[in-house]
């Protein structure tokens, strides 16, 4: 550490580590539990951390890292926005000496020794369990019974790693299914708003709509506001699958007006910072640490709900 005047946090006599965090943004409730879990555990740890919020712009998270580099932190922890456009940024730090740890989403570079580990979920992974269910439910999920299964995409925010995973991951598990076929795919950001927006007009452009998948809770619960004020029974008239398992979106779920979610979880804190302690005290950690996560359908979610922390 570069010992920003004494008053050491981190017993035995040592510097605190200092940390600099470069966060996506506030765009969803994921990424509000996200953030506090961070700076909640940062604190227990007595971890010095340097936190921004991006705004979901890439320009303000690289603006962000380069302070970081300048102010010598002992390590950068970001979780990257969208997938491309970092080596440069990263070939800075490691050329400054300081570790950089992936959280929650990683990049797409060809130089895996710019970063130490990437810590987060698998979103192909993900993408899977929300096709498989509609595989498994495809026969109460043609709504119009029709036979074909009509299915309307929320992607996340375009070129970021959960959105380009998330349609993979569907895509695959229902591609042996010629029942179903998405008829319509387009971002919402990951946010309420935008879920809300994006679905407002497929229900004026798409006729026949089965099923919406949303890469996040937040856009299914945007598309909940659209869909009830075209004046039709989200969960029934039209199925809804997200990604999350947040608050809102299981309770939503426990009140049958969405039909299945795949968890994510959000609590990274506790592992980023022990991974961070290693990663500072020049001790092996694994390239990769992938999350824990299940899935609930609506019976599932009422059993669980009162004890959901997020
Ligand atoms: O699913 C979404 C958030 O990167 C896993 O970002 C995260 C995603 C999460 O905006 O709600």
């Amino acid at each position: 550490s570069d010992g920003d005047g004494g008053g050491s946090a981190g017993g035995g006599g040592g510097d605190a580590i200092t940390m600099g965090f470069a966060q996506v943004g506030a765009e969803s409730g994921w990424r509000t539990a996200n953030t506090k879990s961070i700076q909640e555990t940062a604190k227990k740890d007595g971890i010095d951390l340097k936190f921004s919020d991006a705004q979901q712009k890439q320009e303000n998270q690289i603006k962000a890292i380069r302070s970081y580099i300048q102010q010598k932190v002992d390590v950068i922890a970001f979780s990257p926005v969208v997938e491309t456009g970092w080596d440069a940024v990263l070939q800075e730090a490691k050329r400054a000496k300081i570790p950089v740890i992936l959280t929650d989403r990683s990049v797409d570079s060809k130089d895996d020794t710019l970063y130490a580990t990437f810590l987060g979920s698998d979103f192909i992974e993900e993408g899977k369990k929300a096709g498989q269910w509609l595989v498994d439910n495809a026969a109460d999920a043609d709504v119009d019974k029709n036979g074909s299964i009509n299915v309307v995409e929320l992607q996340g925010t375009t070129g970021a790693a959960p959105a380009i995973d998330r349609k993979e991951g569907f895509a695959d598990a229902t591609s042996g299914d010629d029942s179903i076929k998405v008829v319509a795919s387009q971002t919402g950001d990951f946010t309420r708003d935008g879920g809300k927006k994006v679905m407002e007009s497929f229900l004026k452009s798409q006729k026949d709509i089965d099923v919406v998948y949303a890469h996040n809770d937040d856009m299914g619960l945007g598309a909940i506001e659209a869909i009830e004020a075209a004046g039709k029974k989200p969960g029934v008239d039209i199925k809804i699958i997200t990604v999350d398992a947040v608050k809102d979106g299981m309770t939503a779920l426990s009140e049958g007006k969405i039909n299945y979610i795949v968890e994510c979880n959000p609590l990274l804190g506790p592992q980023l910072m022990d991974l961070a302690k290693k990663v500072v005290a020049g001790e092996e950690v694994p390239k990769r640490v992938v999350t824990e996560e299940s899935a609930f359908d609506q019976e599932q979610a009422t059993a669980v709900l009162a004890d959901r922390k997020y």
